[in-house]
């Protein structure tokens, strides 16, 4: 056990941050041999409006990034091959590649469509310390799915994934338990959660580059100067971060969460972000081809205070507007004078569609626009289609990372209860603060209508598990 954990009072995690190399175009070179060894550009044509999703390691030395103008790539590599976007592709490796995971542990916490958390304390005894399951899990994804994975290995989800990054591609970084701050010492600020362009800059000003600069500052002047937001980053900058990998349970709900960079009282911005959550939960279900019965929200506020309310719902839906309609009716209560750190979307009580045979079809023509739209960003990309209320600003990052991950395949088939309304809260667990373990159920549900967790459930389904009865 570390100092840390003893202080703490929790046993050290093992966490693993795995992230698939160049992922579109690795998965273009594997298919197609010709391509391997040449700058493989994905996203569009050298002269398409629309900018870069990926590129190979042998476009990278040209300069080429992703989101980069395609425009631009085709002028510094104009030799490049340049691909479109063939997102059921990326999905279906993706897909292949968390099941691999999931056969190290089930506590998988799938992130963006090519990188996962993994919490493996459990599992060292089956399959050997962090190291091990680390390049089993490498040799695994290259045997079975022909790409290569980089791996951080740590004892927090944020060095997990600032290792993984450092020695890309193919990379493994194994950070030793106590070894944190020197780990992070000599890397730039950027790395870190949280340091945007403006936290950068008046980082900037304090003479703050690295992260050991960061750390070396004494706590007040960075409260002084960035709120409590500053005393976070100096916490980080030590390597402490002790957010759960979230996920284990098998996929009962479609759910989505953003944190912010900075923790936010906007209703504006907690409104928007609510809609850009319930379009992402909803563009998921009309893939998986099932309706959400019940609608949950997650709100964890500045000190760790995390409160969830559902719904269910009158009629099964997989539509973005009543979601967020119910999802903004749930949390307007629970966000209004709070600083928000957390917001999270959930679809529980999960039906088939084509069981709905009892329920009236909703206005056909609203239907197939939605379709449409799900189409358009099946073959463009998830930023092809985007309401206006959600360009005013930039979308939250999961939605920019993240725009395909999907539930296919699960079929998770509840009875619809009658409408009822019911409230779930808890108090998570902030490692050593002493706010205690988590607290259920303050409010009883109604007897018949038992609520499905709301709690974080990204994890992707397991085809091969039984539907639920
Ligand atoms: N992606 C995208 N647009 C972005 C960033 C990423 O469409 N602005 C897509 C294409 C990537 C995939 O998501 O292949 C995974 O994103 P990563 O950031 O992990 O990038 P890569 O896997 O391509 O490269 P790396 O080896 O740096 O992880
Ligand atoms: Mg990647």
């Amino acid at each position: 056990m570390t100092l840390r954990a003893m202080i703490d009072g929790v046993p050290g995690r093992t966490i693993l941050h795995v992230d698939l190399d160049a992922f579109f175009a690795a998965v273009e070179q594997r298919d197609r041999p010709e391509l391997r060894g040449r700058p493989v550009i994905v996203g569009g044509g050298p002269n398409d409006r629309g900018v870069v999703s990926t590129a190979s390691y042998e476009a990278r030395r040209f300069g080429v990034h992703s989101a980069m103008p395609l425009r631009t790539a085709g002028r510094l590599c104009p030799d490049g091959v340049f691909l479109p976007v063939d997102g059921r592709k990326y999905q279906a490796a993706s897909r292949q590649v968390m099941a691999i995971l999931r056969r190290f542990t089930p506590a998988v916490e799938q992130v963006s469509i090519d990188e996962a958390f993994l919490d493996v304390t459990g599992s060292e005894a089956l399959f050997g310390d962090g190291p091990a399951i680390a390049r089993r899990i490498k040799s695994a994804i290259q045997d079975e799915t022909g790409l290569t994975a980089s791996v951080g290995v740590a004892t927090s989800k944020l060095v997990a994934k600032v290792a993984s990054d450092l020695r890309k591609p193919d990379g493994l970084v194994v950070v030793e338990p106590g070894g944190e701050p020197g780990f992070l010492a000599p890397l730039s600020i950027s790395r870190l959660w949280g340091v945007g362009e403006q936290t950068g800059r008046i980082l900037g000003e304090l003479g703050v580059r690295t992260i050991g600069e960061l750390a070396s500052i004494p706590a007040e002047v960075l409260v002084r100067r960035l709120g409590r937001h500053g005393a976070e980053l100096r916490e980080r900058a030590l390597g402490i971060d002790r957010e759960p990998v979230s996920g284990g349970e098998p996929a009962k709900s479609v759910s989505h969460e953003h944190t912010f960079d900075v923790d936010t009282a906007d209703q504006e911005e907690i409104e928007r972000t609510l809609l850009a959550l319930s379009e992402g939960v909803s563009s998921r279900l009309r893939t998986a081809g099932i309706r959400a019965g019940t609608v949950g929200v997650k709100v964890r506020d500045a000190t760790f205070r995390t409160v969830t309310r559902q719904r269910t719902l009158a009629e099964p839906t997989d539509l973005t507007e009543p979601i967020w309609r119910t999802a903004l009716e749930l949390a307007r209560p629970e966000t209004r004078g709070i600083r928000v750190r957390l917001l999270g979307v959930a679809a529980t009580n999960l039906v088939d569609r084509e069981q709905l045979g009892l329920f009236p079809e909703e206005d056909p023509r609203r239907r197939r626009a939605v379709q449409a739209a799900d189409e358009l960003r099946r073959r463009f990309g998830e930023r092809a289609v985007t309401r206006a209320r959600l360009l005013r600003r930039p979308l939250p990052e999961p939605f920019e990372r993240d725009p395909r991950s999907a539930v296919e395949g699960r079929r998770g088939v509840r009875g619809v209860g009658q409408a009822a309304e019911t409230g779930e809260k808890e108090r998570a667990t902030a490692g050593s603060d002493g706010r205690g373990s988590p607290v259920e159920g303050v409010d009883e549900p109604p007897a018949g209508e038992a609520p499905e967790p709301v709690d974080g459930d990204e994890s992707e389904p397991e085809p091969e598990r039984d539907p639920e009865p």
